[in-house]
């Protein structure tokens, strides 16, 4: 019988399970570039380009090694600009006994797919996506029972299960599980921070840069600065950089921010391994490699493979335990629609600024960009969780639902109330202060507390706790703020809403 085998634009794995049943003389693999997918949030170009250039390369890859490919571009005429009526259309063109796929990342993507094998009367087959360290059922089972569902929990099992920096069968390398306490230090600015890798432009990405500018010219972001790899080998190279540039202060300066210096010292990979060029475990064993070669600290190694088999495994395991419902999660009543500057950068909060202007430049934020400037605002100023995860989901070129979402509505918002984060991620200036230069070149003054020149951050976190009292006051790692605050002079503390207020409703 033949199959037809979808391949979605990130499962770009030549090894992707769904591959590994084809029987490249007889079935048909499809790949398609949908209107829909591009559409149902406007994403940025960058991304739009990116994943169009790297299907491009990947379909080229596979009909190299024989598989007969039907590749569906975004302007060929008969493009239904969806999954489903695509494979429809393939079904009735050419005799298909059988569907096959992997299963997609996100969940909006197979509950339609559930639909399939009625509509079109042929079997629809789903495979896993082993490409995941940890298996849907897997993390289920680590969850059932748990009340609390911390990822260095998690996280440890991961190391046991993997044996990676392991001494023996239950004690980390070192002795400790997390060295994040050395993985702090202020940014210096004479750090000598290595350029990113850039790709070179070749003609299949610069015909895709083309198509994005004709199509989607009204989508956020700038264009002009393509430097992804949209291949494994380009993708691997940007890897290896990594490993032999920058990994070796990945630690120190892992929560650090400098204005202009984007890249930091963080690997740039999130776009390949989500979409599948690169393997978790291979960036892994890549850093343990430089680690037995004594080329980078334990500190740097060891915050590194915590993102991946830890944090990245994690957030995939939480988004499939917890979807449909979690997408609706609204915990503190945030209603605040997302600020126009969101999407220009016009705003005199200069972190702001820096990180929203990289963002349209770079369809990319290292973590604490997005974690503590931006989401930090967002969770202050009680930003509408659907308006600031779509804003997330649109602007990095690494952003997929399953992988946004817990990160926005967990880790940033704390809109599932309290699953993925134990308490509110909420700071004030002095934190963005000590872990970046930004507030140098900014009208506002981080240390003052309240009226017109007070750095915003400052009264909002006083703002915010006073309001969402009676929801986070029980919260034992919050409840420290609150007696601060009720030592406060009353004077101070009306001047401080009032600051608030006045900020909140300019924006
Ligand atoms: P590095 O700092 O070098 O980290 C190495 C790798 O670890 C990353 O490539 C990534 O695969 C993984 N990783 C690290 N932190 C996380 C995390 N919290 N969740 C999942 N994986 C992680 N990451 C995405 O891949 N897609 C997203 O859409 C996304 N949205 C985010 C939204 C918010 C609000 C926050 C706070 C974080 C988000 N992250 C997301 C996680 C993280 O910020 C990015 O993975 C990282 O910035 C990518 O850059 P890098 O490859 O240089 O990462
Ligand atoms: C993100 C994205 C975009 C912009 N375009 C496409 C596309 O045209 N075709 C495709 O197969 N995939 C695309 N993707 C990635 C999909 O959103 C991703 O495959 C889904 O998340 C699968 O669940
Ligand atoms: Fe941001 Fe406040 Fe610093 Fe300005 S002073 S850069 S608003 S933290």
């Amino acid at each position: 019988s033949t199959k037809l085998i979808l391949i979605f634009g990130d499962q770009l794995s030549l090894n992707i399970s769904s591959l590994q049943t084809a029987n490249p003389k007889k079935d048909m693999i499809l790949m398609c570039e949908l209107r829909n997918e591009v559409e149902y949030v406007k994403h940025h170009k960058m991304k739009i380009a990116f994943i169009f250039s790297a299907m491009r390369h990947f379909s080229g890859t596979l009909s190299t090694k024989g598989y007969n490919v039907t590749y569906i571009r975004l302007d060929d005429k008969e493009n239904t600009g969806n999954f489903y009526h695509e494979v429809e259309r393939i079904c009735k063109l050419s005799s298909i006994d059988e569907i096959v796929l992997t299963e997609p990342s996100e969940y909006r993507v197979l509950s339609d797919i559930w639909t399939w094998q009625k509509k079109l009367n042929k079997t629809v087959t789903i495979l896993e996506d082993d490409r995941f360290l940890c298996s849907k059922d897997e993390f289920k089972f680590w969850a059932s029972g748990k009340k609390q569902l911390r990822m260095e929990f998690f996280y440890r099992e991961m190391r046991k299960k993997l044996d990676v920096l392991m001494t023996d069968k239950a004690n980390p390398e070192g002795g400790k599980w997390n060295y994040d306490s050395d993985n702090r230090k202020s940014p210096n600015l004479n750090l000598d921070i290595p350029n990113p890798h850039i790709t070179k432009i070749d003609s299949i990405t610069e015909e895709v840069i083309e198509l994005v500018n004709e199509n989607f010219a009204d989508h956020f972001g700038k264009l002009e600065n393509f430097y992804f790899a949209v291949t494994r080998l380009d993708a691997l190279k940007v890897l290896a950089q990594f490993v032999e540039e920058r990994l070796v202060y990945f630690g120190d300066y892992q929560d650090a921010m400098i204005e202009n210096e984007p890249w930091m010292f963080h690997s740039h990979i999130s776009f390949y391994l989500n979409c599948g060029l690169l393997t978790p475990l291979e960036c892994v064993n890549a850093s343990l490699v430089a680690y037995a070669d004594k080329k980078v600290p334990l500190n740097a190694v060891e915050g590194f493979i915590r993102q991946i088999i830890g944090w990245r495994e994690y957030i995939r395991g939480i988004y499939w335990l917890k979807m449909p419902s979690y997408k609706e999660l609204n915990f503190l009543g945030s209603t605040r629609k997302l600020p126009k500057f969101f999407w220009d950068g016009n705003t005199n909060l200069n972190c702001l600024k820096q990180c929203i202007s990289e963002t349209e430049k770079h369809a990319y934020a290292h973590h604490i960009q997005r974690l503590m400037v931006l989401g930090n605002f967002s969770l202050l100023a009680e930003l509408d969780p659907s308006d600031v995860n779509e804003w997330y989901l649109i602007v990095y070129a690494d952003a997929y639902e399953w992988v946004e979402l817990p990160n926005v509505t967990g880790m940033i918002l704390f809109a599932d109330g309290g699953v993925v984060a134990s308490k509110p991620y909420a700071a004030g200036g002095a934190y963005i202060n000590k872990m970046s230069n930004y507030c140098k070149n900014c009208c506002y003054s981080v240390t003052k507390k309240t009226g017109d020149k007070a750095c915003p951050f400052n009264y909002l976190y006083w703002n915010f706790l006073n309001k969402k009292r009676p929801l986070l006051e029980k919260n034992p790692r919050v409840a420290m703020m609150y007696r601060t605050w009720d030592r406060m002079d009353e004077e101070k503390k009306t001047e401080t809403i009032k600051s608030a207020e006045k900020f909140l409703n300019l924006l």
